[in-house]
């Protein structure tokens, strides 16, 4: 069995591996606290929506995690309107708690983190790594640092690093399975509709729950497409460019597929503010080209 710390290290660069480290111990802890910090509180996050208990406990967590790490520049958080300072090379956009209005009906959630070399907000040309972390069934963390998707899942039990190699260099299966995406198909754009009857028609088959972690994540193992479309209402979608599309994004051209706006590749694209958002496609590259 290959654990987290020895697989990193000799193929991530020492201050990613101390990241990635940091973040899976950090993920163990928000995991035990998920089933017992589930309240709305009456905060709003920078993109106005209402926050848990757990978002703002993951938040924490995770940032102070990634602060005393000494290996990064600046964190900025979905749950915070400024970054907080640190003294490292690394700047982090994460999502410490994604998928948190699944929580009340016990659906999984999830983590994503995107590590830049340029202070953010920034286009993810200078993304140099980034992961997400699933909390299901299975405690998982998958990530790339430019070569190759990696998975690692948590065993109860395991003395020191509970993190072992569950999937090596992960490519998107030839022939997409499944699709999933957001909003009500009444508001989706016209091509978008066109597309996914299409889909229909070709066999393959629903799979949407309501957490992008979760939902990327079957189209990483299973091949097909997710997307948070634009809206005829929402133009500019709803998921944010630096803390969930971009790591993503990074991760599903890594293994072998694409991401999109529907017209740009997603890494292309330079947000002007921390919270800026995009209409995304990713997954199977043809299917992603396609739409
Ligand atoms: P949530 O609002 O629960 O945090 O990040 C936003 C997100 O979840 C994604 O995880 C998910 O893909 C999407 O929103 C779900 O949106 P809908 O409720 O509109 O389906």
């Amino acid at each position: 069995m290959t654990d987290l710390k020895s697989f990193l290290n000799d193929r991530a660069p020492a201050d990613l591996s101390r990241l990635l480290l940091n973040i899976a111990s950090a993920s163990l802890q928000v995991r035990r606290s998920l089933p017992f910090t589930t309240k709305l509180t009456r905060g709003v996050n920078p993109s106005g929506e209402r926050q848990t208990e757990i978002d703002l406990y993951a938040n924490e967590v995770f940032a102070s995690t990634l602060l005393a790490t000494g290996t990064v520049s600046e964190v900025a958080s979905e749950e915070m309107a400024e970054p907080r300072k640190g003294v490292g090379r690394i700047h982090v956009a994460m999502d410490p708690l994604d998928g948190s209005s699944n929580i009340a009906t016990n659906n999984p959630v999830g983590s994503i983190f995107g590590f830049y070399s340029s202070p953010l907000p920034c286009s993810g040309e200078h993304m140099v790594g980034s992961a997400f972390v699933t909390y299901g069934p299975m405690l998982t963390l998958t990530y790339t640092t430019g070569a190759g998707v990696h998975t690692f899942v948590a065993a109860e039990g395991r003395e020191g690093d509970p993190f072992i190699l569950m999937e090596e260099s992960s490519v998107i299966p030839s022939e997409p399975e499944v699709y999933g995406l957001g909003g009500q198909r009444s508001d989706w754009i016209e091509p978008v509709e066109r597309f996914v009857t299409s889909l229909e028609g070709r066999g393959l088959k629903l799979r949407y729950g309501g957490t992008f972690v979760g939902d990327f994540n079957q189209v990483l193992r299973r091949g097909g497409i997710f997307g948070y479309p634009a809206l005829k209402n929402k133009p500019h979608g709803k998921l944010r460019v630096l803390y969930e599309a971009a790591p993503m994004a990074f991760i599903s051209k890594r293994a072998g597929g694409y991401a999109s706006d529907g017209s740009n590749d997603i890494l292309s694209l330079a947000p002007t503010a921390l919270a800026e958002t995009t209409p995304l496609y990713l997954g199977s590259s043809g299917l992603v080209r396609e739409v």
